[in-house]
């Protein structure tokens, strides 16, 4: 699962890549991306698994993972606009990042009109690919060919809220519709919109017309850089000095996250501690393949206690005996923080 990073020129992508991988991970570049495109594999701090850390004392602990794509930059080719390379590169992303640009360089801020003006190019680039289609179709028609499924009807209603100037996101159950997978219609993708202040400003701009179907989320992206970039002593004083309690980063990791829908439930013992990321709404029988296909195929029971209640109950032993642990089936469906003992035959 994969967020692909946009936003206007200068507006501080590189500059917040940095800082999530500096301080949360590794940054690499993927052969298979495109030419100097980068890719970021980011821990999800999570309280939750420090906790159930300090209870099991584990060889090991592992955390849950969020990838980000930066897209290399490409100057467009005749007619594709200048932003045709990078709509190719986040195609495959499952969210976008939107990086706001609300610092003052040579300009003053102008983050309204800057997300609008990017929002519009998704737009735009949808209802190009909706009316090719449209007009697609329409030929076929003509010669007697009858349109499959609903592609056409589900195709008109995008072109309805795309024409209004609205992202297809603003429509979830279009957004998500399965015959229009295909498309990777980019307004349809879950955004969270940064909005990327200067070191000493903390408030949000005030918005006319807030974005559409999206999540905000405040960054001080060349401090964060800078804090990420030191070593830790030189970091402790540097946020007591700035006043940073939790970390704008981790705060919008956390966030991106939950865009792309994904759960994280737990397992524990004294070789390890792990999160595992699923996406909301699977099932137990599936959760228990994730982990491997032999657990999957010898499924017997999950055996579930929610985090809370075992960090209430102090124990695992506690926890049963106030009957909190609970024998559960195939089709249990998971919950965010259940923590699991998969019983399996082999
Ligand atoms: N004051 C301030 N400056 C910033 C911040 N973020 C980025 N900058 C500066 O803005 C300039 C552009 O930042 P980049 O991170 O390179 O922006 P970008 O979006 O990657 O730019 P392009 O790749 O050219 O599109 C740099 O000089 C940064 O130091 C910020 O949060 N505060
Ligand atoms: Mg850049």
């Amino acid at each position: 699962m994969k967020l692909g990073i946009i936003g206007l020129p200068q507006s501080g992508k590189t500059t917040i890549f940095t800082a999530l991988t500096g301080a949360r991970g590794e940054g690499e570049t993927p052969g298979s991306f495109h030419k100097d495109a980068m890719l970021a594999t980011v821990t999800v701090h999570d309280e939750r698994v420090m906790f159930l850390t300090d209870m099991y004392q584990p060889k090991k602990t592992t955390y849950a993972k969020v990838e980000y794509l930066l897209p290399s930059k490409i100057s467009g080719k005749a007619g594709s606009g200048p932003e045709g390379g990078i709509w190719n590169q986040v195609r495959p992303c499952d969210a976008l990042l939107h990086v706001v640009r609300n610092f003052k360089d040579a300009r003053e801020p102008t983050p309204e009109s800057d997300f609008w003006k990017m929002e519009e190019e998704l737009i735009l680039s949808d209802l190009m690919v909706v009316e090719k289609r449209l007009e697609r179709i329409e030929l076929d028609k003509k010669r007697g060919k009858k349109p499959e499924g609903n592609e056409y009807s589900l195709l008109m209603s995008c072109k309805e809220i795309l024409d209004k100037g609205l992202p297809l996101r603003t429509d979830q159950g279009l957004a998500s519709e399965p015959e229009l997978r295909g498309f990777t219609f980019l307004s349809a993708k879950s955004m969270l919109v940064i909005v990327n202040n200067g070191d000493e400003d903390e408030s949000l701009p005030k918005w006319k017309k807030p974005p559409a179907g999206a999540d905000m989320v405040l960054v001080r992206g060349r401090l964060e850089k800078d804090i990420a970039l030191m070593d830790a002593d030189e970091a402790e004083e540097f946020l007591e000095m700035y006043n940073i309690q939790e970390s704008a980063l981790d705060r919008l990791i956390r966030k991106s996250f939950s865009l792309l829908n994904l759960i994280s439930f737990f397992t524990v013992g004294p070789d390890e501690v792990k999160a595992w990321p699923i996406p909301a709404g699977t099932i137990a029988l599936d959760a228990a393949g994730v982990i491997h296909s032999d657990i999957k195929q010898g499924f017997i029971r999950a055996e579930v206690v929610a985090f809370d209640d075992l960090k209430n109950a102090g124990s695992l032993q506690e926890a049963k005996k106030r009957g909190q642990v609970r024998l559960e089936g195939k089709e249990y469906r998971m919950k965010d923080g259940d923590i699991v003992n998969f019983r399996f035959n082999v």
